[in-house]
């Protein structure tokens, strides 16, 4: 009833005459109600133990659909916004909040959900980019990528406190870092915590003697160059940039982030030796100048450098998220010495304490420096220092034990946790699909919103009226995203096709070019007259490319060149529908996972850490195809492997034949696999004449200066992936099929980000 009023008032206040405005009006009224608490529950986590989380990526999609849901006030604003002739709808118009590229920091959102839900002390520290991920669209096949000022019409979810800016001191330059906080309203909001996002602002805005004297660019430099800093999130993922900013973004976010934690500390009396009493995750490497940050803080106050170190190796905790050698940063020294050189004092001395440790315990230093060959190692000073250090999956965890980090586990193997990722239930059922979550409490109650692990009730509930139900809710949810897909691609699918989703980054490790070339063997086979009862399947790709990555470009391309094709052929398209659809983000999303029948999880076995989409498609009933990679594998022991369809050679035979592999034999051997792949030179398919269709065959087939043919191995499972797939062809539409699916979801309770940020909670951050 209070929002409902607070929304008239702001709404006479401001006029709604867009979805904007409504947008506006809601979270304003939002904001006012929650004031009170939000300051309350910031105040007591002052007291006891507490949990920061570094992140240069929070990918948060969009705040207002899912904290009303938190707030349980769903539909008491619904009544309201419809008394001045809204629709509710109407605001999913407005732009995410996409500061981050895919699953590291959509994991970092989803874990700011669990910990207020579960009323732990956890606050998010990052930047508050100007732009986020960038917006893509279609230009005849071809990515084209937009800035996403997704501020421009206000961005009412957060207050900005100027009053607790600091200042940030590069070798070159000072900037003020000026606070914007956004609530975190956990479910039923019992506890409130905060999102602290930095932006980069000049320290005294605007040079006048500059102007004055004429000199009118000048006068500006100063904004600019300090703006630069928090203007735009870089879209790589899983490859470093390497770019001076980058370091500057880095340092930017971390220093800022240790002075207020340390003033906060003061204010209250407390010491800055805070090891007691706060833990800091650092969230894969962007975050980890913090180290030698909190070290040289220490310092300045008059803590001697042992001391300091000392105390930094009992407050961070670090995460790895992949293990791809090219995400694995480093820093030149030289790049260090100009940006931050306040810094490299406080490395060389961790780096002597290291060499001085391992001198005493007769290890060699190996492969673990931290400053050598002009290089800091970013990995390194984390896994040195961090009393924890985890992985994402459990394969992850034995491949960072074994492999990428083996080293560090013969030094210190009881730092090492299994932290398997989650995702949080509130947005990823209760959000994105209310059909399947009203059909889930009947049934069970409401208590999954707390406790995921209740959804195993339904193994109770799997009679055939059940099924039906449950039948139908799918379909609605694929009627609902068949309606927004013809209306944002112009493409109409049509909801009695079995959708196949595949949505994630796009990278080479993730195969999207297995599943296309999979796409065009079948289209070829039903040509020939072949699969006479494959039954109908609409294939969905939703996935940025990183904006330089040439590779990952043309599978998009070539994607949607046999979507042109495929959909256009009257023999074939009531059978075979493709389409790559734009702009995917968090909300885009929300709508697919609640759709898919069929959940694409396809890397080749020990690339993909963990995945997290896997756990959204299967938590929404759809069954896994995948391989076993990341937490394909704990999905497929949880909902039982009768229940996925499991596919392709594992980590171990990958291992042991990456040295010998000859791709070409696969090629020449299965004459399907070859009519595929040669649509990428046969001119089947026209890559509008920048030979990245050539390109790619040749990845395949010769390889290139940096890696062998067929890296990925998408030859070696493409015969394997084919019969998986003709398999789920064959059983949907069967009563055992959704059976499967209904197993899926009922079994999803694992991955909750509940059960996740608790086993942080008690493992390593102990709160
Ligand atoms: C330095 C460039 C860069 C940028 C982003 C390197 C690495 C990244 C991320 C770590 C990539 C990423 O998002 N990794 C994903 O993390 C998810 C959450 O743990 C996992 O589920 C995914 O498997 C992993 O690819």
């Amino acid at each position: 009833m209070e929002t409902a009023k607070a929304i008239e008032k702001y709404a006479a206040l401001y006029g709604v005459h867009t979805p904007a405005d409504l947008h506006s009006a809601v979270s304003q009224a939002v904001m006012e109600e929650i004031a009170v608490k939000w300051r309350a529950d910031q105040t007591a986590a002052e007291q006891g133990r507490r949990a920061y989380y570094l992140s240069a990526e929070f990918l948060m999609g969009r705040a207002v659909f899912n904290n009303l849901s938190n707030l349980q006030i769903v539909d008491e604003v619904r009544a309201a916004v419809e008394r001045f002739g809204g629709k509710l709808e109407d605001m999913e118009e407005v732009p995410d909040m996409a500061l981050g590229n895919g699953g590291l920091g959509r994991l970092a959102a989803c874990f700011l959900d669990s910990a207020a839900t579960l009323g732990k002390p956890l606050d998010g520290y990052g930047i508050r980019y100007q732009y986020g991920i960038f917006k893509q669209r279609f230009e005849n096949g071809f990515q084209v990528e937009a800035a996403d000022d997704w501020t421009a019409a206000g961005d009412p979810w957060s207050v900005r406190r100027y009053g607790e800016r600091v200042v940030v001191t590069f070798g070159d330059m000072r900037v003020l870092a000026v606070p914007y906080d956004t609530p975190i309203i956990g479910y039923g909001a019992k506890t409130i915590n905060t999102l602290r996002l930095w932006q980069a602002e000049p320290l005294d805005g605007f040079d006048f003697p500059a102007f004055d004297s004429g000199k009118y660019l000048k006068s500006t430099a100063g904004r600019e160059a300090a703006e630069r800093i928090s203007s735009v999130l870089y879209p790589n993922d899983n490859t470093k940039a390497g770019k001076a900013l980058r370091l500057r973004q880095e340092y930017f976010f971390t220093s800022a982030s240790l002075q207020d934690i340390l003033r906060r500390r003061k204010a209250a009396g407390k010491s800055p030796l805070m090891g007691d009493d706060v833990a800091v995750q650092l969230n894969d490497t962007h975050p980890v100048f913090a180290i030698p940050e909190y070290v040289r803080l220490l310092c300045a106050e008059g803590v001697a450098f042992e001391q300091a170190f000392a105390e930094a190796k009992k407050v961070f905790a670090y995460t790895n998220h992949t293990v791809m050698a090219e995400a694995l940063e480093k820093w030149d020294v030289a790049t260090v010495k100009k940006i931050v050189p306040a810094l490299l004092p406080i490395l060389n001395k961790i780096e002597r304490a290291l060499e001085n440790e391992l001198r005493e315990k007769n290890v060699p230093l190996g492969r673990k420096a931290i400053v050598a060959d002009k290089t800091v190692h970013m990995a390194n000073l984390a896994c040195y220092t961090a009393y924890a250090v985890n992985g994402v999956a459990k394969i992850h965890t034995e491949i960072l034990k074994a492999d990428t980090l083996s080293e560090w586990y013969a030094l210190y193997p009881e730092r090492f946790f299994n932290m398997t990722n989650g995702i949080t239930q509130r947005r990823w059922l209760a959000t994105a699909n209310p059909k399947l979550a009203a059909f889930i409490t009947e049934r069970v109650g409401d208590g999954w919103l707390t406790d995921l692990k209740t959804l195993e009730g339904l193994e109770q509930h799997m009679g055939e009226r059940d099924a039906a139900e449950f039948v139908a809710i799918k379909r609605a949810n694929k009627q609902a995203l068949a309606d927004f897909i013809e209306q944002k691609e112009g493409v109409r699918l049509d909801p009695d096709f079995i959708f196949d989703i595949q949505i994630k980054r796009l990278h080479e490790y993730k195969r999207q070019l297995l599943n296309a070339l999979a796409i065009v063997s079948t289209y070829q086979r039903l040509k020939d007259g072949e699969l006479p009862d494959f039954k109908p399947t609409a294939y969905i790709f939703g996935a940025k490319s990183a904006p330089g990555y040439f590779r990952a470009k043309a599978v998009i391309k070539y994607i949607n060149e046999i979507a042109r094709k495929l959909n256009a052929d009257p023999q074939t398209n009531d059978r075979l529908r493709v389409v790559f659809v734009s702009d995917y983000n968090v909300s885009y999303a929300e709508k697919l996972v609640a759709a898919g029948d069929v959940s694409e999880q396809i890397s080749a076995a020990g690339t993909e850490a963990s995945g997290t989409g896997n756990m959204k498609l299967m938590l929404n009933g759809a069954v896994t195809l995948g391989t076993y990679d990341g937490a394909n594998i704990e999905i497929a022991e949880a909902a039982g492997e009768e229940n996925n369809y499991i596919f392709g050679a594992r980590v171990e035979e990958l291992d042991a034949i990456r040295n010998t592999y000859e791709a070409r034999k696969f090629y020449e051997a299965d004459a399907r696999l070859k009519a595929a792949v040669d649509t990428l030179i046969d001119g089947t398919f026209d890559d509008g004449g920048t030979g990245m269709f050539r390109e790619l065959y040749d990845s395949l087939l010769k390889g290139a200066s940096w890696h062998r043919p067929d890296q990925y191995f998408l030859f070696r499972d493409f015969d394997d992936y084919m019969r998986a797939r003709l398999r789920v062809n064959a059983d949907y539409g069967t009563p055992q099929f959704v059976r499967k699916c209904m197993m899926n979801t009922a079994h999803a309770g694992r991955f909750s980000s509940d059960r996740t940020i608790g086993e942080y909670c008690r493992d390593i951050w102990k709160i």
